[in-house]
């Protein structure tokens, strides 16, 4: 198999969820670092529009939003698994709390606090700009000042779930072993820890069991991580040939026929429409190809759930 690359930068904490699979599974892997904001010149060839962080690149197959590069990875390589309970489909059903509700209070809880800068990061000086728009579909920067009461005590009551699973004093939420819900679970803390330090703080000083469950996901690492020259990755992209088309699935409710040209689009935030020819859907994926001057034919896959999509 080719190898793995992952497009992310080290603060996006969705890129530590899919960092902490690569560690939880040992996994060896190549990391190209694009920037935190637009412009990315060098992902767009590769995903046709998608800018989220992150992406996954295995050879021409592009693998865009955690909730799918998990699930590639959990196939891929099944042990040590995700769902060390057993549980997957919960695990998996529980992105859709994680990545909608849980997420969008934190994001406009820093959002709203009165410096975006306080986490003391290396952010671009339009990262504020940028992150508005990007957001706009869930709330408006502007206006989020007296409605930050409300976001916090929306953060609490879900903070508190995971208080809950703590309780008996278990190291992970799920039992004794890591998976994919502490890392849908980890994603507040470690976000506002970085970039609001002192919301985090009067989020989670009073839940003790929360720093400790951190600090054991810290040290699960991130497997074995070589850099990569974002020009390179375009390169091998450029050399390598997209897996053979899958085809419709049998019981694809969407009724589009293989070969027509589709847009796929995100449809919580950052909506933008990814062009090409669809080649493959399963119950819960959607792939297409496209054609690009500096990648060459690439396939860009993306999870159904939270993306839309339509004929050209
Ligand atoms: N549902 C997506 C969300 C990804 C996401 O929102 N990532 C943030 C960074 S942690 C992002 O894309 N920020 C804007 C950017 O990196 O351009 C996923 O699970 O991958």
């Amino acid at each position: 198999m080719a190898e793995l690359i992952l497009h992310h930068y080290d603060e996006a904490p969705f890129a530590e969820k899919i960092r902490l699979v690569f560690g939880i599974k040992s996994l060896r892997w190549r990391s190209v670092i694009q920037p935190s904001a637009m412009p990315k010149p060098n992902l767009m060839p590769l995903t046709g529009g998608y800018r989220r962080t992150p992406v996954m690149q295995i050879g021409a197959d592009i693998y865009c939003d955690t909730q799918l590069i998990a699930a590639v990875l959990e196939k891929q390589f099944p042990t040590p698994s995700l769902f060390p309970d057993g549980n997957a489909g919960l695990g998996y059903a529980l992105g859709s709390w994680a990545h909608g509700p849980y997420v969008v209070t934190s994001v406009a809880i820093y959002m709203g606090s009165d410096d975006p800068f306080s986490g003391g990061l290396d952010l671009p000086a339009h990262f504020h700009e940028d992150r508005k728009k990007m957001w706009k579909t869930q709330f408006d920067t502007d206006t989020l000042g007296p409605r930050l009461p409300g976001y916090r005590a929306q953060l609490d009551a879900h903070t508190d779930f995971i208080n809950m699973q703590l309780a008996d004093g278990r190291p992970f939420l799920t039992g004794n072993q890591p998976g994919l819900v502490d890392l849908h679970a980890m994603w507040d803390p470690w976000f506002l820890y970085r970039f609001a330090p002192s919301e985090a703080t009067r989020a989670y000083a009073r839940f003790p069991r929360i720093a400790e469950w951190m600090a054991r996901l810290d040290a699960i690492g991130h497997g074995t991580r070589t850099e990569l020259d974002p020009a390179e990755a375009l390169a091998i992209a450029r050399a390598a040939q997209p897996l053979a088309a899958t085809g419709i699935d049998a019981d694809d409710p969407i009724g589009i026929k293989a070969g027509t040209q589709v847009c796929v689009s995100p449809v919580d935030y950052a909506e933008v429409n990814v062009v090409g020819e669809l080649v493959g859907t399963t119950i819960s994926t959607v792939s297409v190809w496209r054609r690009d001057p500096q990648v060459g034919e690439v396939v860009v896959h993306f999870p159904k759930i939270g993306y839309r999509i339509d004929p050209v």
